[in-house]
């Protein structure tokens, strides 16, 4: 699998996520620090919300294939500026999660604005988009 680092506020859904990606149980865990286990890098909200923190993004950036920028469905705001994918030299894809509590259009547009070309739904309880994206990070 394509190493993948995840990135987006507290609560967005990026260690459900990736327990739905591992076809583990799903149960709540606050991240406190990057988890970095086999293919999926996982960071707590926190590190992209806070300036001081952000440069840990940037350095687990370099550690990955794909960097993940996700919002959920139902937020009302967006972290990633546009065209902020530019200022990153690696695949940057979009995730909306949570698509069973709102529209996804919203929180995917904002993904498009900040440069993400390609953009996937998911619903990380029911599966619902999950395997379309683990094919897209399957190494081909
Ligand atoms: N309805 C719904 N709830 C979700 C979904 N994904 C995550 N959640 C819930 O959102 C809450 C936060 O999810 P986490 O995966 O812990 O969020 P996180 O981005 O890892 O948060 P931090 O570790 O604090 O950065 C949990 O209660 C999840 O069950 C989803 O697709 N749909
Ligand atoms: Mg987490």
């Amino acid at each position: 699998m394509k190493k993948t680092l995840l990135v987006g506020r507290h609560g967005v859904g990026k260690t459900t996520l990736k327990q739905a990606l591992r076809g583990e149980e799903i149960r709540y865990v606050k991240t406190q620090y990057m988890l970095y286990e086999d293919w999926l890098i996982d960071s707590p909200g926190e590190y992209a919300e806070v300036h001081g923190l952000n440069a840990a993004i940037a350095i687990y950036s370099y550690e990955s294939d794909v960097v993940a920028l996700l919002i959920a469905a139902n937020d009302d705001y967006s972290l990633f500026p546009p065209n902020c994918t530019q200022m990153i030299n690696r695949d940057v894809i979009g995730i909306v999660t949570k698509i069973d509590k709102a529209p996804p259009e919203r929180a995917e547009s904002w993904l498009r604005l900040s440069g993400c070309k390609r953009v996937f739904f998911v619903d990380s309880h029911t599966g619902k988009g999950v395997d379309e994206l683990r094919s897209y990070l399957r190494k081909r």
